[in-house]
């Protein structure tokens, strides 16, 4: 198994590599995210034993040197590091039945919740292994293409995360951010709920100028350009809640904002959309105005989702 290093990890004409001071690994779940990361480790020079529910999809990977396991059971006692990156947290319950995971260490790559990421830990400890739990701040395209900024939040067995440094940080950038378990997940899950706000936000965008005379290929970078613009305003937020200061370095009252929902809701309805997607923010908007917080700007929405208001 011992080959050649390799001099370029990300370079996509290098033939497959491997050599004996890189970690060997198991990989278990051969999805569009595990592919990608398989064909990282492969490239970086990493021993690969691959295993998937689907044996089609572990084939094409013995041509690239990954060693193909009939079981994941057969991966995981060939070694120590088993990397999961699966559909779900139910996916890990059905491929690790039965698996003897003693002395191993479980990376856990498969999103979930913070409750399921703390409930693996303890499942995975009981069974005598170290458990390190994974939340993927990227999409396949991104893995093994460090200009792309892609990374990996951690948490949990901080010993698993600083021992696999090199070959945890091969496909992705990484972030430990606590031995908590459920940390790498609650982080996740906050940084993509925010994304969805941001598209909910962009679709009602595209649906207020569809059917006009402006090209949605035009009106793009100007939309894309504006969230650029606007998203420091999370560092006002969080300062804003660090403080407890809701009323510091307000640039847009929430007073002035809720005169102006009214335009946002004419609009839309001269324009034919629906608000669904904006109408809850808005009465949040109201709700935090009715309680005198008028001079503050939009933090104060913060503690009314969180029940407090
Ligand atoms: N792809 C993405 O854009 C996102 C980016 C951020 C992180 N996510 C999470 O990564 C996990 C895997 O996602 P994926 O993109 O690889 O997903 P699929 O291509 O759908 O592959 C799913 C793999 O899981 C296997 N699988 C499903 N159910 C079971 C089961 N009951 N037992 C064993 N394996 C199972 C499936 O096997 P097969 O269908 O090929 O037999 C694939 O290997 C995921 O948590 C994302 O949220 C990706």
């Amino acid at each position: 198994m011992t080959r050649t290093p390799v001099a370029n990890t990300f370079d996509d004409t290098t033939t497959t590599t491997t050599s004996a001071d890189k970690d060997s690994l198991a990989l278990l779940g051969l999805g569009a995210m595990g592919s990608a990361l398989a064909r990282t480790w492969l490239r970086a020079g990493h021993p690969l034993t691959v295993w998937n529910r689907t044996p089609a999809r572990s084939a094409p990977f013995a041509a690239e040197g990954a060693n193909v396991a009939d079981s994941a059971a057969d991966a995981v006692a060939a070694n120590r590091l088993i990397v999961v990156c699966l559909l779900d947290d139910a996916s890990l319950d059905v491929t690790l039945e039965g698996v003897d995971l003693r002395g191993k260490d479980l990376v856990n790559l498969t999103t979930g919740t913070p409750a399921q990421a703390r409930a693996r830990a303890e499942w995975t400890e009981a069974r005598g292994a170290r458990y390190l739990d994974g939340g993927i701040m990227a999409v396949p395209p991104m893995v093994g293409v460090p200009e792309a900024g892609g990374y990996v939040f951690y948490s949990g067995a901080r010993e698993v995360f600083e021992e696999y440094g090199d070959t945890l940080g091969a496909p992705l950038g990484t972030k430990y951010v606590g031995a908590d378990a459920g940390f790498a997940a609650l982080h996740d899950v906050a940084l993509l709920s925010a994304m969805y706000g941001m598209f909910a936000g962009a679709t009602h965008a595209f649906a207020l100028i569809r059917g006009e005379d402006i090209d949605p290929v035009a009106f793009a970078p100007l939309l894309g350009d504006w969230l650029v613009a606007m998203a420091p305003a999370v560092h006002q937020t969080a300062e804003q809640l660090s403080s407890g200061d809701y009323e510091k370095d307000v640039v847009s009252r929430l007073a002035m904002q809720v005169a102006g929902v009214p335009t946002f809701e004419r609009t839309a309805e001269q324009q034919g959309v629906s608000t669904e997607l904006l109408a809850p923010y808005f009465e949040l908007m109201r709700r935090r105005l009715a309680m005198g917080s008028g001079d503050e700007d939009l933090t104060g929405v913060v503690d009314l989702l969180r029940g407090r208001g």
